[in-house]
């Protein structure tokens, strides 16, 4: 349950957060699979309660298995997980397995189904009180038992260890499976038992090759296990045995590093010694949905230079499995998505420049995102090599012979001769520009017989990397 299953050409996912199917299904047509993405993460497929104002997080309380949210309908989902499939872009679902809503009066479904929340009745599952923990708070992360059989912010909390609930787990994941999803996000799996979750993942059909998939395929499992590295009961290291791990601590140090906090030229050995779960365990990434509210430390797109720089170091690098965010734009932390007077979600619109309006970001669709997932295609099965850094905060290495990128965050110019490690020429930096019809929009670098380059980035330059790669030689 390790890997993606990107193909090849292919790589790095994207959370297209509240995205509508339709016009996820476009976006993989038009723009991801183009592009050399690797799959999208969506929001969650299960029916979830409507609530007032229609936050986000409605879709975090589901009320049952039925595949019908403002996303779009069960039709809707089908025909886009073929036509990302077809366009070499999977995808990949955000189950909630741990819970149902919280208590809500008048309870219903962006599907029209009904619960009694009060009395944890399900019954579009059907679920009764009796498949859930007796309610109890979450009030002690020094107590396994207490993050995992009591409520998370008072949603009703499922006990996995029943058959019962295992079957209805397993089937909603299987029947997402049989329509050609590449596999799923774990939501809350910290607080899940992972003997519990690995019995359910060993129930899991294997990906099927009418899809474009291996024979005898895992779906990819990417568990989120909230886990600095602090001293709590529960830890990441009890859940990366049987399927991949989300990596918060590798967010963590990224953001800290670009924000300041910590000098660049200690990634020299950014990985398991920096107490990271190994490469091939990790989904990474820089900022997602839930730190880009409620988290200060994280960066975002609302800090756009250095935010740019922390993704592209991530996706330069060849360490774990690399998740862009796609946000929205957002004022308060309970905002949902763009939409109209009755609830429906806007669709994006896309400009010229192939950003997005509308109200949404489309981070995936910034130039210097973008082109580094380009990079990373390129440089795929490469090492990092011939590091260098200047003892603070400009940082250079090369992947393999095929791509090279610097790093400028000191407070003065970067300007000096690197080795590139690529054959000699003029290429096209990929973050100040593309290339397009055989010409530069953006700095050129003219590598030397030898391999060097002189390589300039400037204190306030809009961007503070450079990136060249074997793919966009002029
Ligand atoms: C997750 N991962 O483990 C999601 O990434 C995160 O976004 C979810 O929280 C959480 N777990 C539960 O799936 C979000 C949001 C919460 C929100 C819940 C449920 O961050 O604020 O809680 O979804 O919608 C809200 C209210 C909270 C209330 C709860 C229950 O904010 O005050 O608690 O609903 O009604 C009484
Ligand atoms: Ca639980």
């Amino acid at each position: 349950h390790k890997d993606p299953h990107f193909k090849p050409g292919h790589d790095a996912m994207v959370h297209l957060f509240e995205w509508k199917w339709n016009d996820i299904a476009k976006e993989c047509e038009q723009f991801l699979g183009p592009m050399g993405f690797g799959g999208v993460q969506v929001s969650p497929l299960q029916e979830n309660l409507v609530i007032n104002n229609r936050p986000w997080w409605e879709r975090y309380q589901p009320i049952s298995y039925i595949w019908t949210t403002r996303s779009g309908s069960r039709e809707e989902f089908i025909n886009m997980v073929a036509r990302c499939n077809k366009v070499g872009v999977r995808i990949y679902v955000d189950a909630i397995l741990n819970h149902m809503s919280g208590n809500w009066q008048n309870a219903h479904g962006t599907g029209n189904s009904r619960a009694d929340t009060n009395s944890l009745s399900y019954p579009a599952v059907p679920y009764t009180a009796q498949n859930f923990h007796k309610p109890c708070a979450i009030n002690n992360y020094n107590d396994a038992v207490n993050v995992r059989n009591c409520e998370l912010t008072g949603l009703h909390d499922l006990d996995q260890s029943q058959e019962y609930v295992r079957n209805k787990l397993v089937d909603f994941m299987n029947a997402a499976i049989d329509v050609g999803v590449a596999g799923f996000r774990i939501d809350a799996a910290k607080h899940m038992w992972p003997a519990d979750l690995n019995v359910i993942y060993s129930r899991l059909h294997n990906l099927k090759t009418e899809h474009g998939f291996p024979a005898n395929a895992r779906p990819y499992i990417f568990q989120e296990v909230i886990d600095y590295g602090g001293k709590e009961a529960v830890s990441k290291h009890e859940y990366n045995s049987n399927a991949a791990v989300i990596e918060f601590k590798y967010a963590g140090e990224l953001s800290n590093a670009f924000r300041g906090n910590n000098l660049l030229k200690w990634f020299v050995n950014w990985g398991e010694k920096w107490g990271l779960l190994p490469s091939g365990d990790s989904l990474v990434f820089v900022d997602n949905h839930d730190t880009q509210r409620d988290n200060p430390q994280i960066l975002t797109y609302k800090n756009a230079k250095i935010y740019k720089m922390a993704v592209a170091f991530m996706l330069a690098h060849p360490f774990g499995t690399p998740r862009v965010m796609s946000s929205f734009d957002f004022q308060s932390k309970d905002q949902g998505p763009p939409q109209d007077g009755n609830g429906n979600i806007n669709s994006p619109t896309i400009k010229d420049d192939n950003s997005c309006g509308g109200g949404w970001i489309c981070e995936h669709r910034w130039r210097q995102i973008y082109n580094m997932v380009r990079f990373r295609n390129t440089v795929k099965g490469t090492d990092v090599n011939n590091w260098w850094d200047n003892g603070s905060n400009q940082i250079a290495f090369c992947r393999g012979n095929a791509g090279f990128v610097a790093f400028n965050a000191d407070q003065y110019d970067l300007n000096t001769n690197l080795k590139t490690c690529l054959p000699a020429g003029q290429y096209c930096d990929v973050i100040s520009g593309s290339l397009q019809n055989g010409k530069c929009t953006g700095k050129t670098v003219n590598v030397q017989q030898n391999g060097e380059a002189r390589i300039e980035i400037p204190k306030g330059a809009d961007d503070g990397v450079l990136a060249i790669h074997v793919g966009a030689k002029l």
